[in-house]
């Protein structure tokens, strides 16, 4: 496909024979959780939905789909791969950007949608444990019900899993309220590659006894092992939900309105994110949505407070709009008066990732970069695309705009360079210079999204080499044949 890096197919993994699909089929003992193209009479055509990553860029060439429905069918899957070298892609929702959801070659495809049970929540300590495969959207709906709130929300959240979120350490809309993951998550349940089943699905908050193994799978992209089960903390949901959107002048006013909102709003703060005027008009364009506000600007922002009191945050957030409209921070604003506002307002937030694959094709930077110096890199990035004649609006020009947003609370930055159609010329100005960008400013070039196939030639940017070698010896220590998600990550 477009954008892979020349990786050749490892001959040490096995090719795949009807032995082989009848022994999983044996292990799952029901035909329709195998999947199969062309190695069996009941060819299916819907594999290739399974191939395809979201982003359309990365397309594996698996012929042999997996949906065990529980923690042993999964052992005995891999013990048999791992027993006959056979290389395996464990899936979720497959809506990861990085190109670690799809196979590279003809790896099995081991997805966990049928490991979809929630399995007990706890209404005094609000711990919730799920099967891997939970959407995030019906955990948070199941903990709605209940008063609580998952601690992350993101765009993909219709699809995605929760055993994907914890794979990726999938940050979000809300880490800058609820934290990461790395904090939240109390017990994993995984399976090894040799079929070991590795049971450390605690619920308690404190435990410190011995090393916290479970953190090298939240975030270790499927690389060492396969996320069955999942225990979380999970917060008091907020009866009062309050959104603005304002535009203002400069990145730099982002940055004051940022402290002013920090300052003023402090424990109701629960989100705050940017996006430039660039974005906005993107997603508008995309979606045919009409943008808040009846001016542009050159940037926006979002401002999410969460806390128990609707009169009281309502007015803490009219005070703050005030306040920085006063000082000139801000130039103009909306507050959602009602749960439609609410979701519209956000849309014009989560709506920019999709929107800017929308003409064609996109390249996405998933960026840590110290707040001050964070914007920069957008509008070097615009100057470079037109310096180079790559930018415009004729169909010649492979790119339709460059646009900056993220998590301005955590540092995040999203750079995304929208295209007509993926173009080497176009992927050659962008890399390596962006990773240069970050490296020089010591920022991180996967903030949030993970390494993947995309990622992985340029974890130097990010990573001594004396880490890189620690990770490389956790690798081979987990994964000796090195069948979990291979040509990816490290
Ligand atoms: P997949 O895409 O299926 O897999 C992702 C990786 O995890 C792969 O390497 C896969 O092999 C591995 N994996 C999946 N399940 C398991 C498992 N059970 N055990 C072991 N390995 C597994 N990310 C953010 O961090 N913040 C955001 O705000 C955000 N917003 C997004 C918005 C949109 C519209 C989209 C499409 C994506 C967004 N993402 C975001 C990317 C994010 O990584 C994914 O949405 C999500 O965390 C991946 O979950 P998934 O179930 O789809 O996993
Ligand atoms: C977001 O914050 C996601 O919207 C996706 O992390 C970012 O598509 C992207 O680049
Ligand atoms: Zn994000």
């Amino acid at each position: 496909s477009e954008s892979y890096p020349q990786v050749q197919r490892d001959s040490r993994f096995k090719e795949l024979s009807s032995d082989d699909v009848k022994a999983f089929r044996d292990i799952l003992g029901n035909a329709s959780s195998a999947m199969v193209d062309g190695l069996s009479e009941d060819a299916s055509d819907d594999i290739e939905g399974y191939n395809a990553d979201w982003m359309k860029k990365y397309r594996g060439h698996a012929r042999l789909v997996l949906k065990p429905s529980s923690t042993e069918q999964v052992s005995k899957i891999l013990k048999y791969c791992n027993d006959n070298s056979i290389a395996v892609n464990p899936q979720g929702g497959n809506t990861g950007l990085v190109g670690g959801s799809v196979p590279v070659f003809d790896e099995v495809i081991i997805n966990l949608s049928r490991m979809s049970q929630i399995r007990s929540f706890d209404d005094v300590s609000g711990t919730l444990v799920v099967d891997a495969g939970v959407i995030l959207e019906s955990a948070d709906s199941y903990l709605a019900e209940r008063g609580y709130i998952f601690p992350l929300d993101l765009g993909a959240k219709g699809s995605c899993q929760i055993g994907g979120n914890v794979a990726t350490n999938a940050g979000g809309l809300r880490l800058l309220r609820y934290g990461s993951l790395h904090g939240n998550v109390l017990g994993l349940e995984a399976v090894l590659p040799d079929g070991t089943i590795m049971d450390d699905l605690t619920m308690l908050r404190k435990n410190n006894t011995g090393y916290d193994l479970k953190q090298l799978f939240i975030g270790g992209e499927g690389t060492i092992g396969i996320v069955t089960g999942v225990s979380i903390i999970c917060p008091q949901r907020s009866p009062a939900v309050n959104v603005a959107y304002f535009g203002l002048e400069s990145y730099e006013k982002c940055q004051q309105a940022f402290r002013e909102a920090k300052k003023q709003l402090s424990e109701i703060l629960s989100a705050f994110e940017m996006m430039d005027g660039n974005s906005q008009l993107l997603y508008s364009r995309a979606s045919g949505a009409k943008l808040p506000l009846e001016s542009e600007y050159p940037f926006y922002c979002l401002v999410e407070t969460s806390g128990s009191n609707t009169d009281h945050d309502s007015e803490k957030l009219n005070t703050f709009l005030e306040h920085v409209m006063g000082e000139e921070i801000v130039s103009d604003g909306v507050v959602a008066e009602n749960e439609t506002q609410l979701q519209s307002l956000w849309a014009c937030r989560e709506g920019v990732s999709e929107a800017s694959q929308h003409f064609g094709g996109v390249y996405k930077y998933d960026l840590s970069i110290p707040l001050q110096e964070l914007y920069g890199i957008v509008a070097e990035c615009r100057q470079r695309m037109e310096e180079q004649g790559l930018m415009g609006e004729g169909e010649d020009k492979p790119v339709v705009d460059v646009v900056g947003y993220g998590h301005m609370g955590d540092s995040n930055l999203h750079l995304n360079v929208a295209c007509r159609r993926y173009d080497k010329a176009v992927e050659k100005a962008l890399e390596p210079w962006v990773y240069e960008w970050v490296k020089e400013r010591k920022g991180s070039i996967s903030a949030e999204h993970g390494l993947g196939l995309a990622k992985k030639e340029f974890i130097g940017y990010s990573r001594s080499e004396n880490m890189i070698k620690l990770m490389k010896q956790v690798k081979d220590l987990y994964d000796p044949k090195g069948i979990m998600n291979p040509y990816k990550y490290l």
